[in-house]
């Protein structure tokens, strides 16, 4: 098999001057000087003690040295663990313990912050958003490595944290096998070539902005616009020249708000891909009323990449997500039992192919418990109806989806739990008409203990990523239970749904 890392060096060969960068007031960057770029950086990992299997931790702003530095750990046959720009200190030291990389790439200014991460078996170097940086100027006066080392489909190409619904964070490690052929299976699906200039606003630490969005441009010679941030205006600018938009769903409730979304400024633009989180029926029709594109919602998971998709060429159904993708198999099967269930039911869905990873980090029992006959379990509930599509109807597991980031609860309750004058907590989403669902805690105090929201928030912020922040805290006497003793959250989450209307 061919890695991501091999397919961009043969496209850079054949598309050579052609853009494979370009971003608002910079320079552009070829294939041709991002293969270097590339090369140059597989040098340096090397030089820096990084060989097979070794882990490169990257916590750095985006940029198209960042993306070079993912491929060049491809190339030297080591492993790529992104981690989200938002992490605390806290945060990182478990990933860095779990995981423990042989490199850890940040910020330059937070250099300060990480250099005591140092030590002889971790090497600590920065990459600043403006190719500066030890990292950078390293590669600046390193000779570029021709060759790479060949690996095959079974063997680690990244490592994805995700939280659990219990306990820690699980690293979920991705083949090559899992990268290259979900690349393949999404160019197919979405018919996307070298003609495509994809608007690039996704942050590069998950699956949606990295193995979606970047494997495809890179593998197929498309030219990506890389923005820094989400700025709908910017992004509506853009679309005069741009082909592809992927975003998760409050960018297109985002765009939606501003009156320049019309059918002239999106002429252009050949498809819109929503995912990460659904995305509401009712944006998707508004969408299509102002612009004539109707968005293609697609469902995927980072243990599995992109598992289904509506047709490019067929209805895109709002509500729905579409068919398995070329290659793989989903099924719904009964929660008890995995039998598969008649046409139309509500049940698990469980996926089977290419795509699907090789398991948690270190973690088999935890992998083994996520697998039935084959299949992995997803975790979402849903349904497929006689017309062939797959529809999410519900999770089975306690998560948040917040502006396509995941929180898992039980992190969140366990760390407040913690915390001086709380009895006991309970972290919901509640309906949000930016983020999809907003994160809510329900606390109930100690007896007599006097908690103030303010002082509660002020308490987590070095402790979680802002993004998993609750936005609102409710203080309450008491939790609803069943007669199991079991929080309905259920409850909570009706008692509270127009909290954020
Ligand atoms: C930022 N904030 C958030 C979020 N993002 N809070 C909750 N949820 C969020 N998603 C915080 C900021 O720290 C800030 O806090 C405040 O909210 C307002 O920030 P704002 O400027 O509005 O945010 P933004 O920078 O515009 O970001 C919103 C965003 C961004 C564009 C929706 O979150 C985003 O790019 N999300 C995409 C996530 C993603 O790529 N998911 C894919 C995962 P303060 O002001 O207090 O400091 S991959 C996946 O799920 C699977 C595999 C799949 O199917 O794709
Ligand atoms: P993550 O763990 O970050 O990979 O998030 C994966 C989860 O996001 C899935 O298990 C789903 O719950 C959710 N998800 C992804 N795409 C969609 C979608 N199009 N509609 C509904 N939920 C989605």
């Amino acid at each position: 098999m061919q890695t991501i890392h091999e397919l961009f060096a043969q496209t850079a060969e054949v598309m050579q001057g052609k853009p494979l960068f370009e971003r608002p007031g910079k320079p552009a960057i070829s294939f041709a000087e991002t293969l270097v770029l590339v090369e140059r950086m597989a040098t340096v990992l090397g030089d820096l003690g990084v060989t097979v299997g070794d882990r490169v931790a990257v916590q750095v702003e985006k940029s198209p040295e960042a993306i070079a530095l993912y491929l060049a750990t491809l190339q030297v046959g080591a492993i790529y663990l992104p981690l989200n720009t938002a992490y605390t200190g806290a945060e990182l030291d478990y990933f860095i313990s779990d995981a423990t990389p042989r490199l850890f790439v940040c910020d330059p200014a937070q250099v300060k912050a990480h250099a005591a991460r140092a030590s002889a078996t971790l090497a600590v170097e920065t990459l600043g958003a403006n190719a500066d940086g030890s990292l950078a100027d390293r590669a600046a006066k390193a000779i570029p490595r021709e060759d790479s080392v060949p690996r095959g489909k079974d063997d680690p190409a990244s490592i994805l944290y995700t939280s659990g619904t219990t306990g820690r964070s699980k690293g979920a490690v991705l083949t090559h096998g899992n990268l290259a052929s979900n690349a393949e299976a999404l160019l197919e699906c979405w018919r996307f070539d070298a003609n495509d200039r994809l608007i690039h606003a996704l942050p590069i630490f998950h699956i949606h902005g990295l193995f979606v969005a970047v494997n495809m441009a890179v593998v197929s010679g498309a030219t990506m616009v890389l923005l820094t941030k989400f700025d709908a205006e910017e992004i509506i600018g853009l679309m005069d020249r741009g082909t592809v938009l992927m975003g998760v769903p409050t960018f297109y409730t985002r765009l939606l708000k501003s009156p320049n979304l019309t059918r002239e400024a999106t002429a252009n633009m050949r498809v819109f891909v929503s995912g990460s989180a659904p995305l509401l029926a009712e944006d998707h029709r508004a969408f299509q009323e102002r612009t004539g594109h109707m968005i293609l919602e697609r469902y995927g998971m980072t243990e599995t990449g992109m598992i289904a998709s509506n047709p490019y060429e067929g209805e895109r159904i709002p509500g729905a997500v579409g068919m398995g993708l070329p290659g793989v198999s989903v099924r719904i099967a009964d929660r008890e039992t995995g039998a598969a269930v008649p046409t139309g039911e509500i049940g698990l869905i469980e996926v089977k192919g290419p795509n699907v990873f090789q398991g948690y980090w270190n973690m088999p029992e935890k992998t083994a418990a996520e697998f039935r006959d084959g299949w992995f379990i997803t975790g979402d509930l849903g349904t497929i109806e006689a017309d062939g599509y797959l529809r999410i109807v519900g999770r089975d597991k306690d998560l948040v989806i917040s502006g396509g980031y995941n929180v898992y609860p039980k992190e969140i309750e366990e760390i407040i739990d913690a915390l001086p004058g709380v009895l006991e907590s309970a972290v919901i989403g509640l309906p949000h008409p930016d983020l999809g669902e907003g994160v809510t805690a329900v606390i109930v105090p100690k007896p007599g203990a006097d908690l103030d929201t303010d002082a509660l928030r002020s308490a987590l912020s070095d402790k979680l990523a802002r993004f998993k922040q609750p936005k609102r805290f409710i203080l309450a006497d008491a939790l609803p239970r069943n007669v199991m003793g079991k929080v309905q959250k259920a409850e909570l989450r009706k008692a509270h749904a127009a909290l954020y209307a």
